[in-house]
């Protein structure tokens, strides 16, 4: 029988994903049961609205602690370094991705936790893996540091589970966009700062290239993906913490074109720099079939639901006067 949660902490809380998650876990478990953590404070509700806590999930002592100090019986851990900010300090990004992880599974084994989720990403596969429709189970041969770890941290994860029977899940995130939190760092960055472009400038000078395919998901339907894989029934489940899920795929071209739908004038330039081979080596396209079999999973969004609700978000952060110069 799958155990329930009641105190959930959350590491990477002021992130793209986290910002957003930490206020729906808040909506459901209670405000005062989401202990929201990460490496500063940010602005605001996030901070202000439960408990709020400054840790670095390095640093393993800190990480105990933190669990021990609030009861917490599940951990949603975000708290990563991206493939371009990866790319450009390895050593760094496999010391917070791993190191972090790592404190966070042997917290969560000591004490007995009920469940952890550990977000995986498409960056799992590499130049060798089919691009179009890729399998769950498939060569997986990353070329970027951020994509080794996400490698080792499903391993690591699924060791946990089968050694210790640590309910740990996730699942390979494509690239998210959202309107709330800039993301902070990957190679699909742009399909979130085409949008903010498009609302203040009317242009965007892309650093990928225009037939650039990549698998996206709208924020509404991450949240939704990652509380439905906490909630799903442990019995069903067949694999634990590398589920592929998916909502649309499109190239830059197209992205900008159904851009254009709503706002003709919109110019987009092309210069790509090194997230180009990023790119280049996840997939196209994601077979997600395992997740939908497993737990239900199924996308609310596809690329024109999206692309209407992000214009008219930004749009309205525009004239309010919070989405910035
Ligand atoms: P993000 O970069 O927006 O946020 C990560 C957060 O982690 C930041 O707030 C940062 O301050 C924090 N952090 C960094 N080092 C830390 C440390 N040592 N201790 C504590 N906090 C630290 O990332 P995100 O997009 O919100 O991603 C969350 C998770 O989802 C990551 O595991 C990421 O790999 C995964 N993911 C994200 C996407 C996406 O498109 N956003 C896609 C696939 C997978
Ligand atoms: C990145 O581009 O690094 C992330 C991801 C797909 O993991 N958005």
């Amino acid at each position: 029988m799958t155990k329930e949660t009641k105190r959930v902490l959350m590491t990477g809380a002021a992130g793209q994903i986290g910002s957003e998650l930490a206020r729906a876990l808040r909506a459901k478990y209670g405000d005062a049961n989401v202990v929201v953590t990460d490496l500063f404070r940010p602005s605001g509700d996030l901070a202000e609205g439960g408990p709020f806590e400054l840790v670095d999930v390095t640093d393993a002592k800190a990480v105990d602690a933190i669990i021990g100090k609030y009861g917490i019986d599940t951990v949603y851990h975000l708290a990563a370094l991206l493939s371009a900010t990866g790319e450009k300090n390895p050593q760094k990004a496999w010391h917070v991705n791993m190191s972090g992880l790592y404190n966070v599974l042997e917290a969560a084994r000591a004490r007995n936790l009920v469940r952890v989720f550990s977000p995986s990403s498409i960056a799992v596969f590499g130049p060798t893996t089919p691009r179009e429709m890729t399998p769950q189970d498939t060569v997986l041969g990353p070329t970027t540091m951020y994509g080794v770890t996400k490698v080792a941290g499903e391993l690591l994860c699924d060791y946990y589970v089968l050694k210790y029977g640590l309910d740990v899940r996730g699942c390979r995130y494509p690239g998210i966009i959202s309107h709330l939190t800039l993301p902070g760092g990957g190679t699909t960055d742009y399909a979130v700062a085409i949008f903010y472009d498009a609302v203040k400038h009317g242009r965007y000078t892309c650093f990928l290239r225009e037939d650039t395919r990549l698998p996206m998901m709208y924020m509404p339907d991450c949240l939704k993906c990652t509380l439905d894989l906490m909630d799903a029934d442990f019995a069903r489940l067949r694999h634990h913490s590398n589920f592929n899920v998916t909502a649309m795929s499109f190239s830059a071209g197209e992205l900008a074109a159904e851009i254009r739908k709503h706002m003709p004038g919109f110019e987009v330039r092309y210069e790509p720099d090194f997230r180009q081979a990023i790119a280049d080596s996840w997939p196209a396209s994601i077979d997600d079939r395992a997740a939908r079999t497993e737990w239900d999973w199924k996308p609310d969004y596809d690329v024109a639901a999206m692309t209407a609700d992000m214009l008219a978000a930004l749009t309205k952060r525009r004239d309010d006067g919070t989405l910035g110069a």
